[in-house]
């Protein structure tokens, strides 16, 4: 265990300075997020949520934990079996390495300190623990002591030393440094009754760091903004590549948009509003020239990440697709895809709103596919009519007589034009909507219902979008491309 431990710790020192995801363990972790079917990616998401990567991390270091114990006691006799473990873990996160589409042949270094690491220090401490075993020298049981207090010391020095250096190199300084960003074209503000927060739905504009977070990285990329190109190619007139000065330099524009994930299970959520500041994706496409016959606008991550949006709808003014680099008046959080990302009203995200872009290529359907299609999600994937109750929570118990029930319509692009409630199998009954901010945000609503039966009861809510369209009451999944049905609550009047 103790070699394996300074294996991985030797490898996370020496990432740190050829890329945060070549440490061993990060690296074969995100390999399992690519490689995962997708149900049990889906399980993972439905039921740990967004701590999916805690479980994942954690999940790792039980195996590793067995796999270290199970070599270590079949190495009582000879030191192969463990040796052949140290080789094959190494051969593992030498793999896992060399396939991140996100790190190039430096990055092999941490994996080979790893592999070196884990072999001298097996062999090394298991010389000294057989002679403890054999009983030679009195002293080699206080050598053999030293000789893994030296190697737990030594493996944490490494550990903190790589985390420490890490953390030096990332873009937080960097996105300090920017300063504020000037904007040409604010949004209108937000109506003090755009929401019914007093009433349990969320406040209107989403806080930074509450902001729903969904990506495919276990570790935040860190992307300097003077390090950040973006560049245009493909089925162009002509090649573009931006920096990060080009864009900040542009008239700035701020659009109050709603963001959702098509992982979001209906009443889910992973869902939220900001203010995303940034320009018309469409004015560098017209840059750029896009020429005909061009479907598929497929945008690349700094981390290798992959997302494939129709053409038509980066390029739709009206929809106003944004190539973002600041959120609720700040740059955008390193979370949330320091220093630019894509924002596309009314497709859900992993479609439309590539973090840490830095690649955007012109193509056609049949010539790329993008990650999550590879793993059998929808190629195209507009956001659906929906509706969530927020209040009363479910299973919450509330005294008879009123009850305020309130949540939350989103149809971003569409809009949302009614939503009814319905108690237990009451007729339905329209309730109030907070202001109408724009289209391609969510809406409140609220209605004030009399509960005079004690006991269980239902509540459900539908809405209507400006397209006469009334959420359907089928269900369907999330997969493949979003899950319908209405949102029900139960609780107790009592
Ligand atoms: N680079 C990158 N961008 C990404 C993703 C990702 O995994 N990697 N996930 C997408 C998905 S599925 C969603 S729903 C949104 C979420 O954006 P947020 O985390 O800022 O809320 O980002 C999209 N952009
Ligand atoms: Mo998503």
């Amino acid at each position: 265990m103790l070699a394996l431990a300074a294996a991985l710790a030797g490898g996370h020192l020496v990432a740190a300075f050829v890329g945060p995801n070549a440490s061993p363990y990060l690296a074969v972790g995100n390999s399992a997020i690519d490689l995962t079917p997708a149900w049990l990616k889906d399980f993972a998401v439905r039921t740990f949520g967004t701590y999916d990567k805690l479980v994942l991390l954690g999940g790792m270091a039980v195996v590793l934990v067995l796999v270290a114990v199970a070599a270590g006691l079949l190495s009582r006799r000879t030191a192969w079996p463990g040796v052949v473990v140290v080789v094959a873990l190494g051969v593992l996160a030498g793999f896992a390495v060399h396939t991140r589409p996100d790190l190039g042949q430096l990055a092999l270094l941490a994996p080979a300190v790893s592999l070196l690491t884990g072999l001298v220090v097996f062999r090394w401490l298991h010389a000294r623990g057989l002679a403890v075993a054999e009983g030679i020298h009195a002293a080699s049981r206080r050598r053999f002591l030293t000789g893994v207090g030296g190697v737990a010391a030594g493996a944490g020095i490494a550990a903190l030393t790589g985390q420490l250096v890490g953390r030096a190199k990332d873009a937080g300084s960097s996105r300090r440094a920017v300063g504020e960003l000037k904007v040409a074209r604010k949004a209108p503000p937000i109506p003090a009754d755009a929401d019914f927060a007093k009433l349990g739905t969320p406040t209107f504009l989403t806080p930074n760091d509450a902001f729903y977070r969904i990506d495919t990285a276990l570790v935040v990329p860190q992307v300097r903004a003077e390090d950040w190109t973006l560049r245009i190619h493909g089925m162009v007139e002509r090649e573009l590549s931006f920096d990060y000065a080009d864009i900040r330099g542009r008239p700035l524009v701020e659009r109050t948009i709603t963001m959702c994930c098509v992982s979001n299970e209906v009443g889910g959520p992973y869902i939220s509003t900001a203010n995303f500041i940034g320009v018309d994706l469409a004015d560098l496409l017209d840059e750029a020239g896009v020429r005909p016959g061009a479907q598929q606008l497929f945008s690349t991550s700094a981390d290798g990440w992959t997302c494939g949006t129709p053409v038509e709808d980066a390029m739709d003014r009206e929809r106003g697709a944004l190539l973002a680099i600041g959120m609720n008046g700040e740059p955008l959080p390193l979370e949330h895809g320091f220093p630019a990302r894509m924002v596309i009203p009314g497709l859900y995200g992993y479609v439309s709103a590539t973090k840490w872009v830095t690649d955007l290529e012109l193509t056609t359907w049949d010539a790329r596919r993008a990650y999550w299609l590879d793993r059998d999600w929808a190629r195209e994937a507009p956001v659906k009519t929906q509706s969530r109750i927020d209040a009363p929570k479910g299973f919450q118990t509330v005294p008879p007589g009123r009850v305020v029930a309130a949540g939350i319509a989103w149809a971003q692009f569409t809009g949302i034009a009614k939503v009814e409630v319905r108690l237990d199998d009451g007729p339905w009954q329209e309730a109030e909507l907070s202001a109408d901010v724009n289209d391609n945000t969510w809406r409140m609503w609220q209605l004030e219902l009399d509960v005079r039966r004690p006991g269980s009861h239902q509540l459900t809510c539908r809405a209507t979008d400006k397209s006469g369209y009334t959420q359907t009451a089928e269900r369907a999944p999330v997969l493949p491309d979003g899950a319908t049905g209405r949102h029900t609550v139960t609780f107790t009047t009592r």
